[in-house]
């Protein structure tokens, strides 16, 4: 009983924290995403597909967070691109601190798109905004299509689920269809791209929903200033 009212006072200091990230990220036209799996799914796999699609001048930082060691961090900075691990040495997802702190030192007016990838989990991280345009949920195929019935608050908050390890469906018993009609069982209008890190199947369709997010940002921007 004693809980519940420090948990809600924690949440909204982090809602606090996340409402000015997402005022800086709009007045700096910053497209900010947070990637959101189990641990294995494939979230750092995704994000090496997309930074090697880039060019390297492109204005691309990233955040990864984990509980422990730097290795998301190495496999990304390969790409030449601003890459910072967030180690949170227990915690089970990241929060809008963690964010703000370790934005403190990178100048938003160099950066169109922050990708922040969250810890392994899909409980925790659905409870912390932080700051992001949207949430993106990865599920692999490997992990039954009856998560978004079991976790229905991460695939709920996510404007979209991407599919990932479908070059695995001849060896794995995973219905595809039921998983995205259990997804929008949950949350009815929830966009889905299937993806392959492995033969990049999808790749193509994941960065042009991205790009659309971008176009969509910039619009607004411009309607706004207008
Ligand atoms: N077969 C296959 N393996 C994948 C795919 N995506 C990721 N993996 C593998 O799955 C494991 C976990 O991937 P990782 O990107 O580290 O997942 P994360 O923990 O969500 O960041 C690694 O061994 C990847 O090589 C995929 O589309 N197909
Ligand atoms: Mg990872």
């Amino acid at each position: 009983m004693e809980r519940v009212p420090l948990e809600r006072k924690v949440l909204n200091e982090n809602d606090r924290i996340a409402a000015g990230l997402r005022e800086q990220f709009a007045q700096h036209d910053v497209l900010c995403l947070n990637l959101i799996s189990s641990p294995g799914s494939g979230k750092t796999s995704l994000l090496e597909r997309t930074l090697e699609s880039f060019d390297r001048g492109g204005r691309v930082a990233l955040l990864t967070g984990d509980i422990r060691t730097e290795n998301d961090a190495k496999r990304l900075a390969r790409f030449g691109f601003p890459v910072k691990q967030i180690t949170t040495g227990g915690t089970c997802h990241l929060d809008a601190r963690m964010i703000e702190k370790a934005l403190a030192d990178w100048r938003l007016e160099d950066i169109d798109l922050l990708l922040i990838e969250n810890v392994g989990n899909l409980v925790c991280p659905s409870s912390y905004d932080l700051g992001e345009a949207a949430k993106v949920v990865v599920l692999s195929v490997a992990e039954g299509e009856d998560k978004p019935l079991k976790y229905p608050s991460i695939f709920f908050k996510s404007e979209l689920l991407i599919l990932n390890k479908i070059d695995l469906l001849p060896y794995v018993p995973f219905d595809i269809a039921a998983a995205e009609e259990n997804a929008r069982r949950v949350h009815n209008d929830m966009q889905i791209v299937r993806t392959s890190c492995q033969t990049r199947d999808g790749i193509a369709e994941w960065l042009a929903w991205l790009n659309r997010k971008r176009e969509g940002q910039r619009s607004a921007a411009a309607v706004s200033a207008s």
